[in-house]
């Protein structure tokens, strides 16, 4: 340690000065107080790049060599796998495409998409967003520099594609999708929904709660309270917990609502959440305690006497200034890393789904909302796998179906 003079001088010469234990310390302080960001300088140095360079073989083999000149041979003549990002079929994160869905049980994670905005009240267009989010994904490495984690070196990824939506027809469309995801959650792969609106809260969490015996809390991001009974005499995307705590191991004292407030919560749906006694903390609520406390909060009401957690994330939960591209904006929501932060936090216990809702596409600038789904779901899985939580569902499944 310098003190005094000798820091001021040390200070002056940042850079120049070598400290006295590690030379690459680019300023005195850091000898100090270790940050977070030499801590993932040094973390990324203990990750397998097996995966790596397996991708790099296996797209060698599938899109052939590469020219003659070029001087770095991992490079095929057709883009395979990750690189480059702005070329290739995008699934999400270039995961493999799953074409006989089947084999999903193969992987550890599988992400679907719910094409479907057929519930939707104000701004339709999330119909495209499974197909948005899988194209900006494209931007993403597998690696998180924070979280020290490379998603291509310690799990396996796959994209089984969307499931088959009935436009016209809200129920139907239900049955299609609990009957994906049930097949998904079944095959013992964790289920990672790309939405389509909210209204496809309710058939996702009963395609996980038919195929278990065991309890579900939900934590709900979103700045809408969705549990009203129905909406233009219909299960529109402002139903979704209504019925799902109508089933019988969905508990509405389990369901954890961040972020609701506004000027666009329907009374109805607060009537709900008062006689379920669902658990709402506001954005003000989640200021005063901080986004730890807040998190912490969340795991126990969603825990309490329950055996699992499902996570449905509303990207209106964020400022609509950051998401333009959603069927409700309203403003006073998460910043973004808020957000972020709280979700990293309640999945480092395990989840046994997840699904992104309200990405509209149409409505979108610059991919922003898109991007920012992509987030929510590599965030997600960047928690399991720096938490040894990927895998942690599948003790939950005592009634898998089959078709
Ligand atoms: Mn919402």
């Amino acid at each position: 340690m310098i003190f005094g003079k000798e820091r001021q001088k040390a200070r002056r010469y940042a850079g120049a000065v070598p400290s006295p234990d590690r030379s690459r310390r680019h300023h005195p302080d850091f000898n100090a107080k270790e940050t977070r960001g030499w801590k993932a300088v040094e973390a990324e140095g203990r990750l397998s790049v097996d995966g790596w360079r397996r991708e790099e073989k296996w797209a060698l083999d599938m899109g052939l060599p590469g020219a003659d000149v070029l001087t770095d041979k991992s490079i095929p003549t057709f883009a395979r796998g990750e690189l480059p990002h702005f070329a290739g079929i995008n699934t999400f994160l270039k995961a493999p495409y799953v074409e006989n869905v089947r084999d999903v049980g193969k992987y550890d994670a599988a992400v679907l998409g719910i094409p479907f905005d057929s519930g939707t009240t104000y701004r339709p267009g999330t119909r495209f967003g499974p197909q948005g989010i899988r194209r900006i994904s494209a931007l993403y490495t597998p690696y998180n520099y924070e979280l020290g984690v490379d998603l291509r070196e310690q799990m396996t990824l796959c994209d089984a594609g969307d499931v088959f939506t009935i436009p016209a027809n809200l129920e139907k469309s239900f049955d299609q999708i609990t009957r994906g995801v049930s097949h998904v959650f079944s095959s013992g792969a964790l289920p990672i929904m790309l939405g389509g609106d909210h209204s496809i809260g309710f058939p996702c969490v009963r395609g996980i709660a038919d195929c278990t015996s065991k309890r579900i809390g939900i934590i709900h991001f979103d700045r809408h309270i969705d549990i009203q009974e129905k909406d233009l005499d219909e299960r529109m995307h402002t139903t979704p917990w209504y019925w799902a705590t109508n089933m019988p191991n969905v508990s509405a004292t389990n369901l954890v609502q961040l972020g609701i407030g506004g000027w666009q919560v329907p009374r109805p749906g607060v009537q709900v959440a008062r006689e379920r006694n669902t658990n709402v903390l506001t954005i003000d609520d989640i200021e005063e305690m901080g986004l730890e406390k807040t998190a912490e909060v969340a795991l126990e009401l969603a825990w309490k006497d329950a055996d699992a957690v499902y996570i449905s994330f509303d990207v209106d939960s964020i400022d609509c200034g950051f998401v333009p591209g959603t069927g409700w904006p309203e403003p006073g929501g998460f910043l973004p890393r808020e957000a972020l932060k709280i979700l990293g936090l309640v999945c480092a216990e395990g989840i046994c789904g997840l699904e992104v809702v309200e990405v509209s596409p149409p409505y979108d600038t610059s991919d922003i909302t898109a991007l920012f789904g992509a987030r929510v779901v590599v965030e997600a899985l960047g928690s399991l796998v720096a938490h040894g939580k990927m895998g942690s569902h599948k003790h939950l499944i005592d009634k898998p179906v089959s078709f």
